[in-house]
């Protein structure tokens, strides 16, 4: 059983963090509208989704992804490097306590979920503004036993590691040259995104499925020329708030108990 955990818009969205984008208007019953189409997709494609409480006072907190990192074998509490973010923890943590053995990124490391490349073993950590060395280095020995490498990665331009590259299968990235070079994460096979769709490099992968944001069609047919199957999902609302289609989710298959 695979399980999405998500997280409702909060009311407070239009007060969100920002970083390279200017401040535009949200239209908060799009953001919903949309919030609610990419959960059904979720499901449709055999996901269990369980879609967490709102926050009304933490306006970023449906982007879900950046408050864990979730292994086969356990759970990452983030230290969110946005200040503002640090209390969407508490019922992060509650919702993978079921599933999960859980671990902490501690003060003073910063760690953001979107800045978490997992590709089977291969940890890759984008140095950003939302992550830093020191949560690089609590990760390294909270997985010393686990069998993965971990690797933190420059990253410029743009906020998090998966703005950049994310995986579409376990051997093939889908990358923005711009803003990161794929000598970084050697051993792998890229698809870059269309040069006119800079921010396309964040895709969900669900099984066989790659969900691609419906603002980037070149790059959706990019990676279905490549032989993968793809589906859009119109995101365009919470991307004002820089929220791309990793970011409102956590997706992990379930222990054999559940
Ligand atoms: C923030 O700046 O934290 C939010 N406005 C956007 C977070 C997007 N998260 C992600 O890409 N993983």
């Amino acid at each position: 059983m695979r399980i999405a955990i998500t997280r409702a818009v909060s009311p407070s969205i239009a007060d969100c963090e920002l970083t390279h984008l200017e401040r535009s208007p949200i239209d908060l019953d799009v953001a919903r509208a949309q919030h609610a189409a990419y959960e059904a997709v979720l499901a449709d494609l055999g996901c269990r989704v369980e879609r967490l409480q709102v926050e009304p006072d933490l306006p970023d907190s449906v982007f879900v992804e950046d408050i864990a990192v979730v292994l086969d074998e356990v759970a990452i509490i983030t230290r969110p490097g946005a200040e503002s973010r640090r209390g969407e923890r508490s019922s992060i943590q509650r919702a993978l306590e079921p599933h999960r053995r859980l671990e902490h990124i501690r003060a003073p490391g910063i760690l953001d979920g979107g800045d978490v490349l997992v590709v089977q073993k291969d940890i890759y950590v984008g140095l950003s503004t939302r992550s830093d060395d020191e949560a690089v280095r609590q990760l390294k020995l909270i997985v010393a036993d686990l069998g993965y490498t971990v690797t933190g990665v420059e990253v410029r331009g743009c906020l998090h590691l998966k703005s950049a590259v994310t995986a579409v299968s376990e051997d093939t990235l889908l990358i923005n040259p711009d803003w990161i070079d794929a000598t970084d994460l050697p051993g792998h096979a890229f698809i870059q995104v269309d040069p006119a769709e800079r921010s396309a490099a964040n895709v969900v992968r669900v099984g066989d499925t790659v969900l691609f944001a419906a603002a980037f069609p070149r790059t959706g047919e990019r990676i279905s020329a490549a032989g993968f199957d793809v589906q859009p999902v119109d995101a365009s609302e919470l991307a004002k708030a820089e929220g791309a289609l990793t970011c409102c989710s956590l997706i992990f298959e379930a222990p054999d108990r559940n």
